[in-house]
């Protein structure tokens, strides 16, 4: 099979490869982040989203795998910011996507103050989607929240940053969602964080299965992979084509990838399948799309990226 290169450029990172894992997998530590730059078919790593300090989490179980993709409500565990930022301002083989979580707006401002001053000069990524602090809402289902905040980072910030943003279920709200972040010099967003608080039940002992926040917890995997392609999709057509997609969620195998790019993202990332397969599933995933592009005749992602049809 011929080998078809997969690099890509985002802000001033260039990554070998499109693939990423989705924060939260496999990127809590040196070691396991040091495992996805190292891992054969990776683009790089994008940390475990950090928070000013150290955290534990929410109690367990706080995930579970259900048979099409996750449920969880992890609570952002985390060694905290300032090790996350040592690891990221090191040189890597690979490049590195920072992920910040502010609890409140002041922290995300905070947090960004001190990349602005650190020494890190590579991607940042602004978790506004986490659906597990107990008594936060996900920052991006509040517009005007987004609006000014983003307005206040941008009246400082000056390196590279996106945004991680929930899944969306309705046309105005892309509508709304991409005027505002179109004002913005974004790098790229990041689409989709898990789906917010779903709920499993265990039928034999009749229990929710995982036990924050009387089991609600986020989905992931196979189940939400037609939600990420609409958000996928849907920003893509409304986004400034400056502004670059990180397609997130429910990829299992290249075809979904492909789907992905079909849809307009220029790089994907990978969570629940991650977990359970290991690094080792960048290989078979690259495989897999050689295979379908090989199939259709397609030497390069920019024969076909962005280019779904419409029926
Ligand atoms: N999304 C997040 O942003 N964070 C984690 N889980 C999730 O689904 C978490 O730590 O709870």
């Amino acid at each position: 099979m011929m080998a078809i290169d997969f690099k890509t450029t985002m802000a001033n990172a260039e990554f070998p490869s499109i693939f990423l894992n989705a924060s939260g997998v496999n990127c809590m530590t040196v070691t396991e982040m040091d495992e996805m730059i190292n891992a054969a078919c990776t683009g790089g790593v994008v940390t475990k989203s950090a928070t000013p300090q150290q955290r534990e989490g929410n109690p367990q179980p706080r995930y579970y795998q259900l048979e099409h993709g996750s449920i969880n409500s992890m609570g952002l565990p985390n060694e905290g910011f300032p090790y996350y930022l040592d690891y990221v301002t090191k040189e890597h083989a690979k490049p590195t996507i920072l992920s910040v979580a502010g609890l409140k707006m002041s922290d995300n401002i905070e947090l960004l103050h001190k990349i602005q001053a650190s020494d890190y000069t590579g991607l940042t990524e602004l978790n506004l989607s986490c659906p597990n602090v107990i008594g936060k809402p996900q920052v991006a289902y509040d517009f005007e929240e987004t609006d000014a905040l983003l307005a206040e980072i941008f009246s400082f910030y000056t390196k590279p940053l996106g945004v991680k943003l929930p899944p969306y279920f309705d046309l105005v709200h892309f509508d709304q969602m991409a005027t505002i972040l179109n004002k913005y010099p974004l790098t790229h967003i990041n689409t989709v964080n898990s789906v917010g608080n779903g709920l499993w039940i265990d039928i034999d002992t009749e229990k929710v299965v995982i036990k924050p926040k009387q089991g609600f917890g986020g989905l992931g995997g196979t189940m939400i992979l037609p939600t990420a392609l609409a958000n996928v999709r849907a920003f893509r057509q409304r986004l400034n084509p400056s502004i670059k997609i990180i397609g997130t969620g429910g990829v299992t195998s290249g075809a979904d990838v492909f789907m992905h790019l079909l849809c307009g993202a220029d790089m994907v990332s990978v969570g629940t399948a991650l977990l359970h397969e290991g690094v080792g599933i960048f290989q078979r995933l690259t495989d897999e799309l050689t295979t379908i592009m090989a199939e259709k005749g397609y030497t390069s992602i920019e024969d076909f990226r962005g280019k779904v049809q419409d029926f």
